[in-house]
């Protein structure tokens, strides 16, 4: 696939892999990296008939991501700051607007901006070492790629408002616990867990999978009549698909469905 500096994108039979890769920095997110991010998933995008399901990681042992790179921060005005935060809401965004189903496979350190970029995901899967925290305020400044909303959508508005405001760590057993991790695993084991689920996913058809991620995003902040009707629109629209009638024609003749996407 295309290379890029800060990090690396590989496919492997319907299953890409979008690696962080700046382990110097702990995989930490400046500019140039938020853009390498975004240029990735326009790829992933574009790559709807070879791409299916999109993992996410970092580079290194020690970290996934610690955050956004406070070097580049340190010096930036309220001008500069909004930028950086327009370009991490930018790629971020792109993650959730993906067909493809995306899982973080959080290897370690999953900190501020770590945290905010595995929120965006559709799963995560983390290893027994890693350690999640929004230590924003440590620093004198709040989450700015999204941290106050998508952590308080998973956890709730006092354990957000917790994590956020002491800035301390917790365990994968803990975000386990709170619903930040889906499944926990074994360092060694974290890869292969994220593909066997990946490749679970994949055998389904990308329109009915994109669909059911879009509806459970659009229709989650809606009152309930709202919701209910918003998914009957698009189960509906579904039965306009090649995929809803092979899907079905499979299952009555008794043989696996070959989804094409159409
Ligand atoms: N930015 C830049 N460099 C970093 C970062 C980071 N976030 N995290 C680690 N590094 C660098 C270290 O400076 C160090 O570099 P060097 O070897 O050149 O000294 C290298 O990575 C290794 O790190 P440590 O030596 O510190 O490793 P330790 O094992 O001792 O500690 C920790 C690991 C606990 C993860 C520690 O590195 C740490 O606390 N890092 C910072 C974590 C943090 O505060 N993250 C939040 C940043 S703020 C943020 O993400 C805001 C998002 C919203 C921004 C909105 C902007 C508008």
């Amino acid at each position: 696939m295309k290379d890029f500096e800060n990090v690396l994108l590989e496919a492997n039979d319907g299953i890409a892999t979008l690696t962080i890769n700046r382990p110097k920095s702990l995989n930490a997110l400046n500019s140039a990296t938020l853009t390498d991010i975004g240029d990735a998933l326009d790829v992933v995008k574009n790559n709807e008939d070879a791409i299916k399901v999109l993992i996410i990681t970092g580079s290194g042992e020690k970290a996934f991501v610690a955050g956004a790179d406070i070097s580049q921060m340190r010096d930036m005005n309220p001008i500069e700051a909004a930028e950086l935060s327009k370009l991490a809401h930018n790629s971020f965004g792109k993650i959730e607007n993906l067909k493809q189903f995306t899982i973080a496979a959080v290897n370690g350190y999953c900190l501020g901006g770590g945290l905010e970029l595995a929120s965006s995901c559709d799963m995560r899967i983390v290893s027994n070492k890693a350690k999640f925290g929004q230590p924003e305020v440590t620093l004198g400044i709040v989450p700015g790629f999204g941290g106050t909303q998508r952590l308080t959508r998973l956890v709730g508005r006092g354990k957000a408002k917790e994590m956020i405001a002491t800035g301390t760590m917790i365990n994968a057993d803990e975000a386990h616990r709170v619903g930040i991790a889906d499944e926990v695993a074994e360092p060694a084991e974290l890869i292969d867990k994220a593909t066997e689920i990946a490749t679970t996913i994949k055998r389904n058809g990308l329109i009915a999978v994109g669909m059911a991620k879009y509806v459970i995003d659009r229709a989650a902040d809606l009152p309930l009549d709202l919701a209910i009707d918003f998914e009957t629109q698009m189960w509906a629209q579904t039965f306009a698909t090649e995929d809803q009638t092979e899907g079905m024609t499979a299952f009555l003749e008794k043989r696996h469905a070959k989804f094409t996407g159409k």
